[in-house]
């Protein structure tokens, strides 16, 4: 009896191990997208619906856009901009709003926009009853399997897109040979992506279908397959377009689409899989996570969404977190587009947004996860991006403020326009360049790497060059402002509904923080010491961040906010994540502000919202507040009165999907367990009650640290092993105390950890100020050799 409650006892424990990362269902997809699960190598995307007797596989290649090469800057803006700017500083703003309107919003393209590519259907007659109906797709392999049976035969289909052969394969088997019969609607596609707001649509694209059969036989018609009585078929979907780059598409789709398929089509099904779960693996495998387990675990994930908020469940906690790592492998790889607002799945011909690149955050937060999730190289596409922008945005700062650098303003599509799109309101924003920019600076922080540092300066000094021509006086408080700014997509109520400002705390920030950057990579390079000069004059005259008399942090110069605005962009917040600013330590003040601003925006909003919200809870140390976050994303599509959550795929719902609150929700689960912007590196900073005991292994840390792995128990620390790839000081923050460890002295000796002191804030009210409970932390000081493990232990 004994033996067999052991026994019982290891099964359900290995049974909840197994299913932990697996996304699985007793249902098929139906008709609903976003109950699909999404494959993707980068390049080529598929929807698998798992649907029995009309299977659909919805396809998606990443530079299927329309249009075609094309700028959308309006010259008009520079002779306005005197105009402007006057109008603004003399409380004008509606005014100037609307000269803007017709001098500065671009004329031309305002994005355009991210095309499907079509839909694979693979009809099984006679399959339309079926039983014993499992779906799954299984992140630790990347790859989707269908079961089912029929009149007592087992049909299987796995399918998953390619990395190294760069085709979609999808194997159908049966547990009796000769069994397998269907049908296709079609064997090629190919088109041209359509003309959008002025500008021709020149893509070419070509979407060709194989199938390999074992036994049986295969009938191919002028535009179709027919497989009889097989006893496996293998099908393959190669996708190629003529794009190049943002300037060239004279690519050959034919040749390109028929190399795929030639060389994939050679290799045996078992040779492609195993090859292709190796290559994503070497990614995946990197970082280990471990909350705990419960029995809630059991059931499938669309039932443990729905019970999410009423149990723990922490294994949905890790699978939504590796989840997020899937999809940033699945979409975006070294060479390849950036992820979209949709990373590269998209069913739509005219989707939300476009399915294009929205810099003023969700851009930015597709790429959260990247460096401390360590999928560095997943980062490479955006960063890519950024080298480009700062090529098309140069001609934008000439052109439309007279200023030498590089701009962009909040969108850019696959052309990497820089004008500013949709209307004014939301387009006159500029920050969008040097935002991108800090992503460059933040791939060099983790990595240490010279020559990347040598090859990105350029773009970090014309993003800060801009700013030294762009930023004007104020004529009361003698700053130096952005003006015309804006905070994105916010207006405050004494503006008469004009979204535009002088000086506005996320502009000041940004600015801070590309100058301080440029200030730094040129000292690490030793170079143009004149030009930092002019930059730490002119950051010394930014305006300070301000607290307003309701105790929060001014959105705007002015103490205009309204503690009731609920509005689902925090920008001024940026400060304090992604950016250093505001820190619990070194600006308590601030940091006490800026959870005044949380407390009066609320918690619920858009998916992406609350995914940043995550992450700026974990930096304010409160792990139970940052953990309600995740129960309100993880919380099925349409509960959340007026906010999203998360369909039942695990895609992000804004609503509709958006795959940048995935990757937010991924980045702030790692800043509750690590943390590496303030001046160390901090164990356990935002640990909830709920995670009392786990482990973690594969995080990255600024300055070339790697967390190896970390145990927890009792909310404590056990044990921790750390690599230091770059050598150089480790000070460590830990929430209990360490044997034999140093006790850290002085300034951190590790030029990877300077933090900038940010300047005293002007305080208006002190009164409603909300004050951080932070627990204690140790502090030490670990010297480090390049390669060496350190491994520390608690006392
Ligand atoms: C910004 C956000 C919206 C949406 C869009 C794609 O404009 O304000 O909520 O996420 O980007």
């Amino acid at each position: 009896m004994k033996q067999f409650i052991v026994l019982v006892t290891l099964c359900i424990t290995t049974g909840l191990y197994a299913q932990e990362l697996k996304l699985w269902y007793h249902q098929p997809a139906g008709a609903t997208w976003e109950n699909a699960l999404p494959i993707g190598n980068g390049r080529l995307g598929a929807m698998v619906y798992g649907n029995v007797e009309k299977e659909t596989l919805q396809l998606n290649e990443h530079t299927v856009w329309t249009g075609s090469p094309n700028r959308n800057d309006n010259p008009d803006a520079l002779q306005a901009l005197p105009e402007i700017r006057r109008l603004v500083f003399e409380g004008q703003q509606k005014q100037a709003q609307e000269l803007a309107a017709k001098t500065i919003q671009s004329k031309k393209s305002h994005g355009q926009m991210y095309q499907p590519v079509g839909k694979l259907h693979l009809y099984f007659a006679g399959h339309e009853s079926f039983t014993n109906y499992y779906r799954e797709l299984d992140i630790e392999k990347a790859i989707t399997t269908t079961r089912y049976q029929v009149n007592g035969i087992t049909y299987t289909r796995q399918c998953f897109s390619s990395f190294p052969d760069q085709v979609i394969v999808m194997r159908i088997s049966a547990s009796q040979p000769g069994s397998i019969s269907f049908t296709t609607n079609m064997n090629t596609i190919a088109g041209t992506t359509a003309d959008h707001e002025g500008v021709k649509g020149m893509i070419r694209y070509k979407c060709m279908v194989r199938i390999k059969t074992e036994g049986g036989r295969l009938i191919t018609t002028d535009s179709m397959y027919r497989v009889e009585q097989a006893d496996a078929a293998t099908v393959f979907i190669s996708i190629a377009t003529n794009f190049n780059n943002y300037k060239n598409i004279s690519g050959d789709e034919n040749k390109r689409v028929q190399d795929y398929m030639n060389k994939a089509f050679k290799k045996n099904f078992a040779t492609l899989l195993n090859a292709h779960i190796a290559a994503y693996q070497q990614y995946f495998n990197r970082v280990q996570l471990h909350l705990g387990t419960t029995e809630a675990a059991r059931l499938p994930t669309d039932e443990r969404l729905k019970n999410f908020r009423s149990v723990n469940d922490p294994q949905l906690v890790t699978l939504y977190y590796q989840y997020g790592r899937y999809l940033l492998i699945s979409s975006s790889q070294p060479g390849g587009q950036p992820a979209n607002l949709q990373g590269i799945w998209n069913d739509k011909v005219r989707p939300p947004w476009d399915s294009k690149y929205t810099i003023n955050i969700n851009a930015q937060m597709n790429y959260w996860p990247a460096e401390k999730t360590n999928l560095a190289e997943m980062h490479q596409p955006f960063l890519q991006m950024v080298k480009e922008l700062s090529e098309t945005g140069a001609t934008t700062a000439r052109v439309m403020y007279g200023a030498r650098g590089w701009m962009a303003h909040h969108n850019t599509d696959i052309w990497r326009i820089t004008g500013p799109v949709d209307a004014i309101f939301w387009g006159i924003w500029s920050a969008g360049g040097a935002w991108c920019s800090m992503h460059l600076w933040e791939h060099y922080l983790y990595s240490g790497d010279q020559q990347f540092l040598n090859t990105i300066y350029p773009i970090l000094k014309g993003a800060a060059l801009f700013y030294v021509d762009h930023l004007v006086e104020h004529p009361q408080y003698h700053w130096l402002v952005v003006n015309p700014g804006t905070s994105p997509e916010n207006a405050p109520a004494a503006h008469g509904g004009s979204s535009f400002d002088a000086g506005t705390t996320m502009d000041n920030q940004i600015v801070w923080d590309i100058f301080s950057t440029t200030i730094r990579a040129a000292e690490f390079l030793n170079t143009d010491a004149a030009f930092t000069d002019t930059l730490k004059t002119m950051r010394s005259r930014l305006p300070p961040m301000h607290i307003g008399r309701h105790g929060q942090l001014q959105e705007w110069l002015e103490d205009i906010d309204d503690p009731n605005d609920r509005h689902r962009h925090i920008s001024h917040l940026y400060g304090l994540f992604p950016s250093a600013q505001i820190s619990p330590y070194r600006t308590p003040e601030l940091c006490n502000a800026a959870k005044t601003t949380l407390l009066h925006r609320g918690d619920i909003s858009t998916g992406w919202s609350m995914g940043w919200k995550i992450n700026w809870w974990a930096r304010m140390l409160d792990g139970n507040h940052a953990y309600k976050l995740i129960r309100n994303q993880l919380t099925p599509v349409g509960v959340n009165q007026g906010g999203g959550g998360t369909y039942n795929n695990l895609f992000d719902a804004h609503p509709p999907f958006q795959i940048d609150g995935n990757f937010g929700c991924t980045s702030g689960i790692t800043e509750m367990l690590m943390q590496s912007a303030d001046g160390t590196v901090h164990l356990l900073p935002a640990l909830p009650d709920v995670w009392p005991a786990g482990r973690v292994g594969g995080l990255r840390a600024r300055g070339g640290f790697e967390l190896v792995n970390m145990e927890w128990k009792e909310g404590k620390l056990v044990k921790a092993v750390l690599k230091s790839n770059l050598g150089g000081n480790l000070r460590i923050r830990v929430p209990n105390e360490l044997q034999g460890q140093k006790p850290a002295a002085g300034a951190n000796t590790n030029p990877f950890y300077q933090t900038d002191e940010t300047p005293p804030p002007i305080i208006a009210s002190e009164a409603k100020i909300n004050k951080l409970q932070l627990k204690p932390t140790w502090v030490y000081d670990i010297g480090t050799r390049p390669g060496e493990t350190i491994t520390i232990i608690s006392k």
